[in-house]
């Protein structure tokens, strides 16, 4: 089997720098080899660096949105290199970054995969906000809205040609959530309104996590045969686990629990797409940074089935 590597080192979608060195770090740390090692084929998506440069020289907020033009290109971007790996039966591995960049690699897979896409969000937060309910305005917390179809038409938005790319593309009773601590409270009634599943890390006290994650699969996938899209932001891990991330939480997953869930994805057989996300190297000391780089490789290699027998 192959896996297809997209590296998107872009911190657009929230305010802090460092977050765009995270797939640079994880490389360096030996992401790479390792899935190779494991028996994989590795694809690596070309030209990271053009992420970077494609920021533009003026790119002032849209309806409260924060560098909506340079989400709206690297996001585009994303689209495409995952788009052509999910196309070539390749699992698509994408290294972030914040997790606008999700907009993208939603996008991508389910152009391939279509209305079968399952999507299991791994996060503190439920990054569903649209364009009129954020209130920091950073597009990290707001790419579930997009790919749901969930925002409302925006003037400003469609006049700048801003996302008018991202048609709705995964289905509400589609997507499930494990994690969830620090939601807003206009997230909480796109939640309710819409149905969505979602596994706080209240439930997760309370079931275990072996009970959650069959819970998380049956809603979304109960014969364990449609394509699975997870998308794993470091930030649902307690942030004694992954410190160096953006916006810690406390109360998150232990070790395992993260690792548990990684394994039960990998157990379906079913992973098509995966997104490691917020791991930001240059926050906190030298030890936070290689602790969050080490748990971000250990989670990609065990939903990749490093850990089954
Ligand atoms: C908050 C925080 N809900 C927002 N979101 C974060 O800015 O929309 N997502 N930190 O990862
Ligand atoms: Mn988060
Ligand atoms: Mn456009
Ligand atoms: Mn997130």
């Amino acid at each position: 089997a192959t896996v297809g590597v997209t590296c998107v080192p872009f911190s657009g979608g929230q305010p802090k720098g460092g977050v765009d060195d995270g797939p640079v770090e994880m490389v360096r740390f030996g992401i790479l080899d390792q899935i190779q090692g494991m028996g994989y084929d590795v694809e690596l998506s070309d030209n990271m660096d053009k992420y970077r440069s494609m920021r533009p020289a003026s790119d002032p907020p849209v309806d409260n949105l924060k560098n909506p033009r340079y989400v709206d290109l690297a996001t585009r971007r994303v689209a495409e290199q995952v788009q052509a790996h999910c196309s070539k039966g390749r699992i698509a591995v994408t290294l972030g970054g914040d997790h606008s960049i999700a907009m993208g690699t939603l996008v991508g897979s389910s152009a391939v995969y279509g209305d079968d896409l399952c999507v299991v969000w791994i996060d503190a937060h439920a990054d569903i906000n649209t364009p009129s309910t954020t209130e920091s305005g950073n597009l990290h917390g707001c790419p579930l809205s997009f790919v749901l179809g969930l925002c409302e038409p925006s003037e400003a938005l469609s006049t700048a040609g801003l996302f008018d790319w991202i048609k709705p593309c995964v289905r509400k009773d589609r997507l499930v959530y494990i994690g969830l601590r620090d939601v807003d409270s206009g997230e909480k009634e796109i939640l309710r309104k819409h149905g969505i599943k979602a596994f706080s890390m209240h439930d997760v006290d309370k079931h275990g996590i072996g009970k959650v994650v069959e819970m998380a699969l049956d809603h979304v996938n109960k014969d364990r045969l449609l394509p699975i899209h997870m998308s794993f932001d470091v930030d649902a891990l307690d942030p004694t686990v992954a410190p160096a991330t953006g916006t810690p939480v406390r109360g998150g997953l232990t070790f395992r629990e993260g690792h548990y869930i990684c394994e039960a994805v990998a157990e379906t057989g079913c992973l098509v797409a995966l997104d490691l996300v917020e791991v930001n190297p240059t926050l906190g000391d030298p030890e936070s940074l290689r602790q969050t780089v080490a748990v971000g490789c250990s989670l990609v290699r065990c939903s990749l089935g490093e850990s089954l027998l």
